[in-house]
């Protein structure tokens, strides 16, 4: 039997979660979606085989024919829309960030564990990326020794208009956060930030660098570019002991055309990530089916990341190094 999915949200996330549901999760049944504009929602539901367009988001977690509810509406609503799905029993996949402030994020923890139950995904796309995972394994088998430093370029073709400095930590730096802690299995012990000058395309935000100190002594240099104009450009470098191992644009082809010779650079994160994106859901609908909590980021990697990018914040506007205090994971989440 199918697992039956209720989407809530149907922007550009929720769409493209929908489109996968609908065609590439083996499965899984888009069985209904609901958003504040009705009409974009009857629009999604039209393209994607017809579910049902819910009035509420509240009637679409409690109905009895949706075992597992997505959350990609606007991010000020993560945090009540998870809550209600952990109080009707039912598992969240709730795109990042978890909740939009840390309070919310102990909330939504207290929540699972009175219920005793794991049932929240945070979206972190990236680590079900193929190249993520290998060089995970990779610093795992320990032929390249201790990690010592990570290297991530994170640049945007041209960021929309909401996206201010402060932005450029909290809505797209956090995948760094999440990805160090992912590849690293370290907490982060303290981060720098140093803004750069703001480019002629978008005056009113600066690229930031970052540099996050972990609570294993490695350190991570990050650079976020939210305008850098030829295209969306992931980069990671891991230097560890005896080698470095780092990703690879996963691409299959290379092209001579019209004086260029080489391959084309991705336009953005959805194109880039795609992979990742499906993994991500078909992982997340087969652990509905087994019964066991998904292996994407918990609730409590949700909170870390959103410590660290609230950490950011304040070193972005103190130009100080903040000290992150060590908190351990409950047993529950360990
Ligand atoms: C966006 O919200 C994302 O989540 C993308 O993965 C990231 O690359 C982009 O910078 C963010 O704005």
């Amino acid at each position: 039997m199918s697992i039956r999915i209720g989407v809530i949200g149907c922007g550009v996330m929720g769409s493209d979660h929908a489109e996968l549901l609908h065609r590439g999760v083996a499965g899984a049944q888009l069985a209904a979606v609901h958003d504040f504009d009705a009409e974009r929602a009857s629009v999604l539901s039209r393209r994607l085989g017809n579910p049902r367009n819910i009035e509420s988001a509240e009637a679409l977690i409690a109905d009895r024919d949706i075992d597992g509810v997505l959350i990609a509406a606007s991010d000020d609503t993560h945090a009540g829309l998870t809550l209600a799905a952990i109080a009707a029993g039912k598992p969240a996949f709730c795109e990042k960030p978890l909740a939009a402030t840390l309070e919310e994020c102990r909330q939504i923890m207290a929540a699972e564990i009175a219920g005793g139950r794991r049932l929240v995904h945070v979206g972190f796309m990236r680590r079900f990326d193929p190249g993520y995972h290998a060089m995970r394994a990779e610093l795992q088998e320990g032929l390249l020794g201790r990690a010592l430093l990570l290297h991530c370029i994170h640049r945007n073709k041209i960021a929309p208009d909401y996206i201010t400095s402060d932005l450029v930590i909290a809505n797209s730096a956090v995948h760094e956060m999440d990805i160090a802690r992912f590849l690293l299995k370290e907490d982060h012990a303290a981060i720098s930030v140093i803004s750069g000058p703001a480019s002629r395309y978008a005056v009113a935000r600066q690229p930031q660098v970052i540099i996050l100190e972990t609570c294993g002594g490695a350190v991570v240099t990050v650079e976020i570019s939210p305008d850098a104009v030829y295209g969306y450009d992931v980069q990671c470098e891991l230097v560890c002991e005896d080698g470095t191992v780092s990703l690879v644009p996963p691409h299959v082809i290379s092209r001579r055309y019209d004086g260029h010779d080489g391959i084309a650079v991705e336009e953005d994160w959805r194109t880039r990530f795609r992979d990742a994106y499906r993994l991500q859901l078909q992982e997340w609908i087969v652990s509905i089916r087994d019964g066991r909590p998904s292996r994407g980021a918990s609730a409590w990697d949700g909170y870390q990341a959103s410590r660290t990018a609230e950490a950011g914040l304040a070193a972005l506007r103190t130009r100080q190094r903040v000290v992150i205090p060590a908190e351990q994971a409950p047993p529950f989440y360990s």
